[in-house]
């Protein structure tokens, strides 16, 4: 029988050769996984729709007035007929299509849809990981049983969705978190699409797509690779590994290529991850090219990392940001704080440089779609090595330690003390928190 190793989600045609429940020599556990992956369909302006049932079986666009300088949110599979794709000027979506619909978003409305939509992803599975506003996805390998297989479970997530939030929805059900994606991918507008799980199967499938198809891959990878001949995952797969390393590095090299295989080791993220890291992320509603905007996120991220972590007695040694970009792709830095440690000030000084390394001042013409903050590696007991001044950081730490507990106890009782503004009043954001709280999460993620 072959099976998927839970770790590197690896499909293993030949049976372990040390039997069990346990891979002996590696520790990995040995399971078969479910993965669906769920993505609205046109959301904003299908929440549109819901509350102008006239605008049904017209081009409806999601976006800035045509009149203006401003760009496209979204817009119905109608308008995506005349060639309008999210990003475009208003005044191109115009141009294309000029009976359309414009309608300006209206965030807290879909902001209510997309929180009653996660109401019903968690009731068909306890893991559900939030990726933005409008998907996410499922480990159902618990619940399959409960609805007679996994595609029977999808049709009945999809028609619930219908039912209490008015709008349709993709679906896509692999053996992994790629998989899943692509499927759901694959399967829009409003439908289940089901990914081989055979590996030979899954390798041939995907050959003659487009590299852009695998996550992780935008518009600048797939520009990159396209000088070297790299167009489809068949060219990805036959690459020989040292071309790859050298275009792209070693790391990012051999998941890629894997990646063409359809093997990824990601992992809907569950509870019990929430000891190791606790982290918190962002997702701009629309891609956010303001550093100050981006960098007071995160700050405000970090803080609430911070009081996270200062509900129990742990200390954590490292620190990590994300930033994910207008075409998807995830860089993320970490790094080892100075001390394990719990206060405000260090985990913000750590985001800082984080992040002044990956957006210096200087840097022009980004657009951050996602930014994320967290810490792990956490230890019982707080401070640094032994040190000739051990006792003034001591004393130091502590009083950051103080002061920061001081303020989570004002915020405890409604005081707004301390910098920024809150996430949730912005109207360019939703939230949604990992680590800790990571397998949930309707209440945090648009709260
Ligand atoms: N969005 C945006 N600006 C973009 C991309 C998206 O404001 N450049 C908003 C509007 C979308 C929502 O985020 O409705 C979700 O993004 P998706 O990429 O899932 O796009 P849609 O849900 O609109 O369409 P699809 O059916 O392709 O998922
Ligand atoms: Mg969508």
């Amino acid at each position: 029988m072959r099976r998927w190793c839970e770790k590197s989600g690896n499909l293993q045609s030949a049976p372990c050769a040390l039997r069990g429940p346990v891979h002996a020599k590696c520790g990995i556990i040995w399971g078969v996984r479910t993965i669906l992956h769920v993505d609205l369909d046109a959301f904003f302006a299908s929440a549109e729709l819901t509350r102008h049932p006239e605008w049904r079986g017209r081009p409806v666009i999601v976006g800035s007035p045509p009149d203006g300088r401003g760009v496209v949110s979204t817009c119905s599979y109608e308008a995506r007929r005349y060639g309008v794709r999210s990003a475009m000027p208003s005044r191109t979506a115009w141009r294309l299509c000029p009976h359309a619909v414009f309608t300006r978003p209206d965030i807290a409305f879909y902001r209510e849809i997309s929180r009653k939509a996660f109401g019903v992803f968690a009731r068909h599975s306890p893991f559900v990981e939030a990726v933005s506003v409008d998907e996410a996805f499922l480990d159902i390998t618990g619940t399959i049983h409960l609805y007679g297989g996994a595609e029977k479970l999808g049709e009945a997530l999809r028609e619930k969705v219908l039912r209490e939030c008015g709008v349709t929805c993709s679906v896509g059900i692999a053996r992994n978190r790629l998989l899943a994606k692509i499927g759901s991918e694959l399967a829009k507008p409003d439908g289940l699409f089901t990914m081989p799980s055979d590996p030979a199967e899954i390798a041939r499938f995907l050959a003659p797509k487009p590299v852009g198809i695998l996550w992780g891959v935008g518009r600048k990878t797939a520009g990159i690779l396209a000088k070297y001949g790299i167009a489809t995952c068949r060219d990805l797969q036959n690459a020989p590994a040292r071309q790859l390393e050298t275009i792209l590095g070693k790391a990012a090299a051999s998941s890629l290529k894997n990646h063409a295989l359809g093997i990824s080791s990601d992992r809907v993220a569950r509870d019990e991850d929430g000891e190791k890291s606790v982290s918190r992320e962002h997702t701009f509603v629309c891609d956010e090219t303001d550093r100050e905007n981006v960098r007071s996120t995160l700050l405000e991220l970090a803080a609430d990392v911070g009081r996270s972590v200062r509900k129990e007695a742990r200390w954590a040694a490292t620190a990590r940001i994300k930033l994910r970009d207008a075409d998807f792709e995830t860089v993320s830095r970490q790094t080892s704080l100075p001390a394990p440690s719990r206060d405000d000030r260090s985990f913000r000084d750590a985001a800082l440089a984080l992040f002044d390394g990956l957006w210096p001042e200087s840097g022009k013409g980004l657009a951050v779609r996602l930014v994320g903050f967290g810490v792990s590696n956490f230890k019982a007991s707080p401070g640094a090595e032994p040190s000739l001044f051990r006792d003034e950081e001591d004393a130091e730490r502590e009083r950051r330690e103080k002061l920061s507990e001081a303020i989570d106890l004002l915020k405890g009782k409604g005081l707004n003390v301390g910098t920024g503004t809150a996430i949730a009043h912005r109207p360019n954001s939703t939230v949604a928190g990992t680590g800790e709280s990571t397998s949930i999460l309707p209440p945090s993620i648009l709260t």
